[in-house]
């Protein structure tokens, strides 16, 4: 009788830790204290010099959520209500931080980015409307892995810079970290190069008349696609706005496959392809030309990020077209290459050097293994896992990103329902399952894996509704994996979690879908 007391005890004192603390990914330590505190416009946030701008964001994000305007004190004497401090922790981790709730206030300390880890895990914990009662609690956090990324395709379909500030924003609320911009693409190129005006011009133009009177017909588009690029102060503010969350940009520049936007402003550029035929033209052509081109655009991308990477693509490229160029023959020749995998390795090689002596490191999808690895280069697995261990293995960095656990534009249900995708059907169930370190791998191996992202593609996904409801609420599982330990995964816990998330998604006007709706056959 005892023991079933205790163990019902410990059902009811567990579900209520559950039901009371719905933070997503779900924190190393947490425990519930005695007591509450009421979150009211008299709280007076005070940070230090360094965490102004924590400090900021969350007044701003009280205001804009709330309509609650909560003073702002840095360096004050009276202390404040709501405290957030940078410390040196001196842990390994300069992520982790440390989140109390008392009656008398809240604390925030970590160090760099954790401090903004901890304002969000408080976000999480706010009702999504008044009266903003916060349950007393002591959190000690850390995330699992570095790399917690999600991309953006803005190729096929273009975002306008405020979308992508939501989705940046989105992003921030579940501390991921890396937003993978897929700014080129055959159906069209994003970004503003100066020295070649075209790309834009002609290759953001998804339906530009061509000089010989022929339309680009982009027919795997759902609605023929959208125009648009970002000019360089949009991808500053892009970039400065996401700096606020702690959130790098990784920009992708696709080469040598994936052209066609770059080959049709400049056709120089391209390679015949295999039928011989002019239009269509995906590869770019090995030549001095094209290698000019490519230093020239990476030059400029390189001017706007900071990132200390550069992904270059590389996947699915058309490599057979070569064979038909003179130019890739004669290449082969020279260069004593003796197929056309070859050439692609030469080809990713040079321009990793170009990379390297301009500081830069470079990433690229799996197939950059095909023909010889460049020697420093970090591995996207997208096509599985197999080319991610390979390469880690190989002792070079990876990111796990493999079909079909981690590709968004995927149903996520019954096809009927659900907008159109290519895949299989992925429900947030097998992405929550997903383990980024395989098992093949030894410890030493397994340190070379950086963490995880979720792939969108955006074919068939024209507007910015569509994107947040293939995203979400997916991308609360790539957080949760990336970000917990693994030991924390628990799925009936994590569902549990999400469902309380629905509020707040109303709140931020987020089209997640509804995870309940999962069983509708
Ligand atoms: C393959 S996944 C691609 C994308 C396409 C996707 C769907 C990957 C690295 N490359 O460029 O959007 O298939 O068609």
């Amino acid at each position: 009788m005892i023991a079933a007391t205790v163990f019902f005890m410990a059902m009811l004192s567990s579900s209520f830790v559950q039901a009371q603390f719905h933070i997503i990914p779900q924190p190393l330590k947490i425990s519930a204290q005695k007591g509450s505190y009421l979150l009211t416009g008299n709280a007076v946030i005070g940070t230090d010099a360094q965490s102004r701008t924590v400090g900021l964001y969350l007044q701003n994000y009280l205001a804009q959520n709330y309509n609650l305007h909560l003073q702002l004190r840095v360096f004050a004497r009276i202390p404040a209500t709501i405290a957030i401090k940078l410390v040196s922790n001196h842990t390994a981790n300069t992520d982790a931080y440390a989140l109390n709730i008392k009656s008398t206030g809240i604390n925030i300390t970590g160090e760099g980015a954790s401090i903004f880890y901890g304002v969000q895990s408080l976000i999480q914990m706010l009702p999504a409307a008044a009266p903003l009662r916060l349950t007393a609690v002591t959190i000690a956090d850390a995330p699992r892995f570095k790399w917690r990324g999600l991309s953006l395709d803005v190729s096929r379909h273009f975002f306008t810079v405020d979308e992508v500030k939501k989705y940046i924003d989105m992003m921030a609320h579940y501390k991921l970290n890396t937003l993978h911009w897929h700014l080129t693409d055959d159906e069209g190129w994003r970004i503003q190069i100066d020295k070649y005006p075209l790309l834009t011009e002609v290759g953001a133009r998804i339906s530009f008349y061509e000089k010989q009177g022929k339309f680009r017909k982009l027919d795997n588009l759902i609605d023929g696609g959208r125009d648009g690029f970002y000019t360089k102060d949009d991808i500053r503010e892009v970039l400065k706005y996401a700096a606020e969350r702690y959130i790098t940009v990784l920009p992708e520049i696709e080469m040598p496959g994936h052209s066609e936007a770059a080959i049709f402003a400049y056709p120089e550029l391209g390679c015949q392809d295999s039928t011989g035929a002019k239009h269509r033209v995906r590869m770019l052509d090995p030549s001095e030309n094209t290698f000019k081109f490519l230093e020239n655009v990476l030059t400029e991308v390189i001017e706007l990020f900071p990132n200390q990477y550069i992904h270059i693509g590389g996947d699915e490229a058309e490599m057979v077209d070569w064979l038909k160029s003179p130019v890739a023959v004669a290449l082969m020749k020279k260069e004593h290459l003796k197929d056309e995998r070859e050439v692609q390795s030469y080809f990713i090689k040079r321009i990793e050097k170009f990379l390297i002596s301009k500081n830069k490191k470079m990433i690229g999808w799996d197939e950059i293994l095909q023909g010889g690895l460049a020697p420093s280069a970090t591995v996207m697995s997208w096509r599985g896992e197999a080319g991610g261990i390979e390469a880690a293995k190989m002792h070079h960095p990876v990111i796990m990103t493999p079909l079909p656990y981690m590709y968004f534009d995927a149903p996520q249900a019954n096809e009927e329902l659900e907008p159109i995708g290519w895949n299989p059907v992925v429900p947030w169930q097998m992405v929550y399952n997903y383990e980024p370190l395989p098992a093949q791998l030894n410890t030493e191996e397994a340190a070379y894996i950086l963490g995880a992202q979720g792939n969108i593609w955006t074919e068939k996904i024209p507007n910015l509704p569509h994107l947040e409801y293939m995203m979400y609420p997916r991308s609360l599982a790539v957080a949760e994996l990336t970000w917990s330990a693994k030991a924390d995964k628990d799925i009936e816990r994590f569902k549990n979690k999400m469902d309380q998330q629905y509020p707040l998604f109303k709140l931020w006007n987020l089209n997640a879908r509804l995870v309940d709706i999962d069983n509708v056959t």
